[in-house]
């Protein structure tokens, strides 16, 4: 990649970001955007070719992903600017009480799933919430469709009637690129596109076929310890059609946080049928006048759609919630420290 140059508009550049540029800006700073994301560096892409960028010597850049658009200093010595994102794709933390930043500025999510025991309507539900939260379009990808039958592809995809109005689906054996062809509408010359789903569903495959790359991007494939190679860091590639795909880890924990607009969106029916509820506060339960369970009890609505809803919307709200507190708990320490800071000085005023 090092060796090719790319003009900006290949690499993502919109309108958007060009709004935010000063004239200095302009005169002193050349865009970049982050193509690959390491433990200590970046490794950044501009019109004249590729930088790394350490993040020891750039602490605020700790806060970046991939598909982030950096302006670098001709000087090569002030600090890099982040601009402003088009769309954010973040999720909460494993086993943390803060944010991660999975990829940023993404015109088309494709959600990969496969046609066996990964493929789940709640899962599914999930990625097209983050996918409304984040800004960017979403597409399903299906992947394995070899291995099914005709039969068996009828039944799942009759399963995914209801999940959302013009929702694009797309059915491919990954490991074919005449099945593929489909996806290269969505990664024409600047558009960012970025798979989302779980460990094992093809999305190195995708990336791979979509890449034109003969072989695994073993580069950016570490053994994890237990005889299974997973995609470790996050990489940017470009699809034989021009657009820009961005590989992310696989996602097998995926805990939504500060989402509820986007949750609310993907369950529109649901929220249509609250409203005529007999009580503002109804919880569809047992409630008379629910026409939620109505909806339910005249198989107008999945039980499951239901439960799923309610279970997003209250794991987003925890989430959201213990966030919150974190902060809360911040403020309190900074003022602690702050008090400690004051009498100090005040004991040595009066020293
Ligand atoms: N037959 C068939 N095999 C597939 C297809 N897609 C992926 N595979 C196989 O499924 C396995 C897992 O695919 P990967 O592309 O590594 O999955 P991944 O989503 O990138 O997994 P992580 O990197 O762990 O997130 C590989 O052995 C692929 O060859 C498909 O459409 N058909
Ligand atoms: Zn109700």
């Amino acid at each position: 990649m090092s060796e090719k140059y790319y003009t900006l508009a290949q690499l993502g550049w919109k309108t958007f970001f060009n709004q935010q540029l000063t004239l200095d800006d302009l005169e002193q700073t050349k865009p970049h955007r982050i193509t690959q994301v390491f433990r200590n560096r970046l490794v950044v892409l501009g019109e004249d070719g590729e930088l790394n960028l350490d993040l020891a010597q750039y602490p605020n850049l700790q806060g970046t992903t991939i598909g982030d658009w950096l302006l670098v200093s001709n000087n090569a010595v002030d600090i890099p600017v982040i601009l402003e994102r088009q769309s954010v794709f973040q999720r909460k933390s494993p086993g943390a009480n803060s944010h991660q930043l999975i990829a940023t500025n993404v015109d088309t999510a494709f959600i990969v799933s496969s046609f066996n025991q990964d493929f789940n309507l709640s899962r599914i539900e999930r990625y097209l919430a983050l996918c409304k939260e984040a800004g960017a379009v979403a597409v399903l990808v299906l992947t394995k469709a070899d291995l099914v039958n005709q039969s068996q592809l009828d039944e799942y995809l009759e399963q995914l009637h209801d999940l959302q109005s013009h929702l694009v689906i797309l059915t491919v054996n990954a490991l074919d690129s005449e099945s593929c062809q489909g996806l290269f509408d969505w990664c024409g010359v600047g558009q960012t596109v970025v798979l989302l789903g779980s460990s094992g569903v093809g999305k190195t495959t995708l990336t791979n076929t979509l890449c034109g790359l003969q072989e695994k991007t073993a580069a950016i494939r570490q053994d994890d310890n237990k005889g299974r190679h997973t995609t470790t860091s996050r990489s940017l590639f470009f699809a034989v059609s021009g657009g820009l795909i961005l590989d992310c880890p696989g996602m097998r924990e995926l805990q939504l946080t500060d989402c509820e607009d986007g949750i609310k969106e993907v369950f529109s029916d649901i929220e249509d049928l609250a409203r005529q509820c007999k009580f503002a506060d109804c919880h569809h339960h047992q409630e008379p006048g629910c026409a939620v369970q109505q909806a339910i009890k005249a198989g107008l609505l999945e039980e499951r759609r239901l439960t799923n809803y309610q279970k997003i919307l209250s794991e987003q709200a925890r989430n959201s919630m213990t966030l919150a507190q974190v902060h809360q708990k911040d403020r309190k320490f900074g003022k602690l420290i702050k008090t400690s800071i004051h009498s100090k000085k005040h004991r040595i005023d009066n020293f």
